[in-house]
């Protein structure tokens, strides 16, 4: 009877074994059959009904079952590890021989290459790059330049001002004001940066942007000197059959004042949709130091004369790389930069 009992039981153990496929059903079969409620320890604690002449036998078989239990219990456990090991080693296996994923390479912004283009042409001229701070005195960025109290590009409208007489500068030109009041001449210099307008932002503007200005300043510097040297800037630039056109125009700081077209290096000056119809397109502005900017910054008019010239950076990036929408330059979308 109680050998039934225990055959039963032993055939129901290799049963459940069989079928464990994996740790979870490996613990449930351990509390089952050898747990404090188990199978096999509830036959133990049953030992005490049986017979004092039965008792050593059948505690031998029960022992032994339980031995049996146990050891295929370990066992199984140990080749379902060993199998999770393997199948996790399977998984992680990293072909070597498979080609390496590609590195992403970044690449200079537009506005970053043409400012470089620029810098490149006019150190190829003998110009000096100089750099000031985007924070200027009032002073450096207006009275210095001709552009006294009251005159409305002073206006809050179009300047940020940071306090009483500290303000963004809106124009590079200080840097000039501040190389000019140093007193070395002469002076072949151009100076690149950011600056700042109150302007709101739209295909063409934005409150930032960057200028490169140029300022020549020595004894006979004439205005053909300027002329020759933006005409050689142009064709750099833009290719060797480019032109240039002067119209004249007002700056304060400069007397007599111009603005510069070149021909449309898309047309060649026939007229097309990119110059709109009219075969030139504008560039920067320049002009002959006026007398009294360069008296202000403690030069000798009657002795020195001087050329300047400023070029809207953004304008040329986007006249180089034909973009249509000045707000691209900021946005750091990957999809557009990526094309340059
Ligand atoms: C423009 C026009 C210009 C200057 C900038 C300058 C600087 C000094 C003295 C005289 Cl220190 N002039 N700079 C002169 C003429 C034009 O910029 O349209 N820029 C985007």
């Amino acid at each position: 009877m109680e050998n039934a009992r225990l055959e039963e039981l032993r055939k129901r153990l290799e049963d459940s074994l069989g079928s464990a496929a994996n740790m979870e059903a490996l613990n449930e079969i351990r509390v089952k059959f050898l747990g404090k409620k188990g199978e096999i320890t509830r036959l133990l604690k049953s030992m005490k009904d049986i017979s004092a002449k039965e008792r050593p036998r059948f505690g031998q078989m029960v022992n032994d079952l339980r031995a049996m239990a146990e050891a295929a219990l370990e066992k199984q456990q140990k080749e379902l590890e060993k199998k999770l090991r393997e199948a996790r080693i399977q998984s992680e296996a990293i072909d070597v021989s498979l080609p390496a994923r590609r590195m992403e390479y970044g690449h200079s912004h537009p506005n970053t290459r043409a400012m470089e283009e620029v810098e490149r042409i006019f150190i190829g001229m003998g110009y000096e790059v100089v750099e000031g701070p985007e924070i200027e005195y009032e002073e450096n960025n207006f009275e210095k330049l001709n552009i006294p109290k009251g005159h409305p590009a002073r206006d809050e409208q179009d300047t940020f001002y940071i306090s009483g007489n500290i303000l963004l500068r809106t124009q590079t030109s200080s840097v000039q004001a501040r190389v000019m009041e140093e007193g070395k001449l002469p002076i072949r210099m151009i100076c690149p940066g950011r600056v700042f307008r109150s302007d709101a932002v739209d295909a063409t503007h934005s409150p930032s942007f960057h200028q490169i200005e140029g300022l020549v300043v020595d004894r006979h510097v004439t205005f053909s000197d300027l002329k020759g040297t933006l005409d050689a800037f142009a064709k750099e630039l833009f290719g060797p059959e480019t032109k240039t056109k002067l119209r004249p125009h007002h700056f304060p700081f400069t007397e007599p004042s111009a603005e510069v077209d070149v021909s449309c290096f898309k047309c060649g000056g026939k007229g097309c949709r990119f110059c709109k119809g009219e075969g030139w397109i504008e560039i920067l502005g320049c002009g002959m130091v006026h007398p009294h900017v360069l008296e202000m910054c403690g030069i000798d008019p009657s002795e020195y004369s001087g050329f300047a010239f400023g070029v809207g950076l953004e304008r040329i990036a986007i006249l180089k790389y034909e973009i249509d929408d000045m707000r691209l330059l900021y946005e750091n979308d990957v999809r557009f930069l990526n094309q340059f």
